[in-house]
């Protein structure tokens, strides 16, 4: 069944930049920042190595993990590769999500940080990737899977469109400086924001104006909700009424019936939910609930490299926990063509690699 999970189109709605990064990767720049004598390679070999982690050693762990990336090439190499490692399980169509950052000592301002990623996009060569030199809506109409992989063609393609996320430990300053960045880099791309970042950190009124005007200004909003119990900022994010938000571990009664009537979409994130404990096991997994009361869902990975997964083992794993067939599975892929922020143009085009790749499949 995994390998069949690897073998259809999928769509990745929820994968952070630099939780995605290949181990072999991080051992090797921290190696190199090891041999420059900035950190101590073998205490950080011993933690990127470590499997289990709490949701406390996780937000630790990607402290340092930006110590390790955080320069223009390590930028620009990440993304390529989690591009190309995305674009091998056959994802075709990729949001990717990642934190403009600052860092003074490297001369890097958000906005480099950010050319830095679209550089990475732009060295990818082993599969085409469409991430939109046009803004969607002037695109034109030729339809690019014509002779797509799903014909019979060799070369693969991926679209990849970008959310500038958020972090909680910011002030309402910086997420406006993000948001605004988010505008200026519209025709590279990026459609949304996101909120992410350590969810006992910060506080929702922070980050609400910033996430008005993003909103006012056309760009889709996603947020991560509920990963710790906070029942009053559940309520504020769905009032807010977001495009899509991650997770919804820990709500409650009134939370889920306010999802249901507004159908929000929801990102699922199977093993970053059972690795950090939010959800203690398959069994009692919101997914279920959600699933057959045919709620707005999409599988995801969140940070494959800080939790050893891919989309197709999260296609595999919700297979074998909810008992769930191939033909379920496909359409489960298929559906969340409704849930991506791109435009009407990009939508049309995966449908039809889809209804291509289903016959094709059959
Ligand atoms: C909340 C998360 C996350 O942005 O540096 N991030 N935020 N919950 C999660 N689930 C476990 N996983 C990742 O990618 C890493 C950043 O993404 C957010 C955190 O802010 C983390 O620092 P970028 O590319």
């Amino acid at each position: 069944m995994e390998e069949w999970c690897k073998t259809i189109p999928k769509i990745e709605l929820h994968a952070h930049l630099n939780g995605s990064i290949r181990d072999s990767t991080l051992l090797e720049l921290a190696r190199g920042l090891g041999e420059k004598g900035t950190i101590v390679f073998s205490d950080v070999e011993k933690v990127i190595l470590k499997n289990d982690r709490s949701l406390v050693e996780v937000f630790k762990l990607f402290d340092l993990i930006h110590l390790i990336t955080t320069d223009h090439e390590s930028v620009s190499r990440i993304t390529k590769e989690v591009v190309e490692d995305f674009a091998a399980e056959n994802v075709v169509y990729l949001e990717l999500r990642t934190t403009p950052k600052r860092n003074d000592s490297k001369a890097m301002s958000k906005e480099s940080y950010m050319q830095a990623v679209v550089e990475g996009l732009r060295a990818v060569n082993n599969v085409d990737v469409d991430f939109a030199c046009k803004l969607d809506a002037e695109a034109t109409g030729n339809s690019h899977y014509d002779n797509g992989r799903y014909s019979g063609a060799e070369r693969k393609k991926i679209y990849v469109r970008l959310l500038l996320s958020i972090d909680r430990r910011e002030s309402t300053e910086a997420a406006m400086e993000t948001v605004k960045l988010a505008l200026q880099m519209k025709h590279l791309g990026v459609v949304g924001i996101d909120l992410s970042g350590n969810p006992v950190i910060g506080e929702w009124k922070t980050f609400l104006p910033a996430l008005k005007f993003a909103k006012e200004q056309g760009l889709s909003i996603t947020l991560h909700s509920g990963e710790v119990p906070n029942a009053e900022e559940v309520h504020a994010m769905l009032d807010f009424l977001p495009g899509r938000i991650g997770h919804a571990c820990y709500f409650e009664e009134d939370h889920w019936r306010k999802l249901k009537s507004s159908k929000i979409p929801v990102e699922i994130c199977l093993t970053s939910n059972i690795r950090t404990e939010t959800i203690p096991s398959l069994d009692v997994h919101h997914f279920a609930d959600l699933y057959s009361s045919e709620h707005p869902i999409t599988l995801c990975t969140d940070d494959t490299g800080v939790f050893s997964t891919s989309l197709s083992h999260e296609y595999n794993l919700a297979a074998s926990a909810f008992g769930l067939a191939k033909k379920e599975m496909y359409r489960l892929a298929r559906n969340a063509v409704n849930f991506i922020f791109a435009g009407s143009q990009v939508k049309e085009e995966l449908e039809e690699m889809f209804a291509l790749a289903s016959k094709e499949l059959e």
